[in-house]
């Protein structure tokens, strides 16, 4: 497998609850290295850009609101098959089905306030990554 990048949000759940250092600490021990991160405070209107593909989801509203309602801390992951990889150690999107070690099993609140997103294609990465760091910014 092709070494590859993955973005990455911890969310403001997480954030408030002091929990960067353990979610990548999880990240690090399953080979992943955070080759660029930044802690940003997004504006509803950022958060609303940024989950746009979710514009007709009946959360979307919720959902932006608490993007925008703390911190975030934004990263970019690298490994092999980094994109699998760190949707496997988030565990699924409801953290009740999230399997157990799994970052979403571990940390999660809800299936809305669930600790953690990672892009879910090459494609989604290579926007995602844009939308948030520069090339400069990103130390493999
Ligand atoms: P993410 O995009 O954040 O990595 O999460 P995901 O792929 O596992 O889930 P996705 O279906 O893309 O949904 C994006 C985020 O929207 C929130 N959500 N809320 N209230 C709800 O039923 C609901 N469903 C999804 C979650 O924060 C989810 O991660
Ligand atoms: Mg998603």
């Amino acid at each position: 497998m092709a070494l590859e990048r993955t973005f990455s949000i911890i969310k403001p759940d997480a954030t408030r609850r002091n929990l960067t250092g353990a979610i990548n600490a999880k990240f690090e021990e399953a080979g992943l290295r955070i080759v660029a991160q930044k802690r940003i405070h997004l504006t509803k209107a950022q958060a609303g850009e940024f989950y746009a593909v979710h514009k007709e989801r009946p959360f979307y509203d919720e959902l932006c609101e608490f993007m925008a309602s703390a911190p975030i801390v934004a990263q970019v992951l690298e490994g092999e098959g980094a994109i699998l990889k760190n949707r496997e150690v988030m565990g699924a999107t409801n953290p009740a089905d999230a399997a157990p070690g799994t970052i979403r099993a571990e940390f999660a609140e809800s299936v809305g306030e669930n600790s953690v997103h990672g892009s879910d294609a090459p494609e989604t990465a290579a926007v995602e990554i844009a939308y948030f760091f520069s090339g400069l910014e990103l130390v493999g």
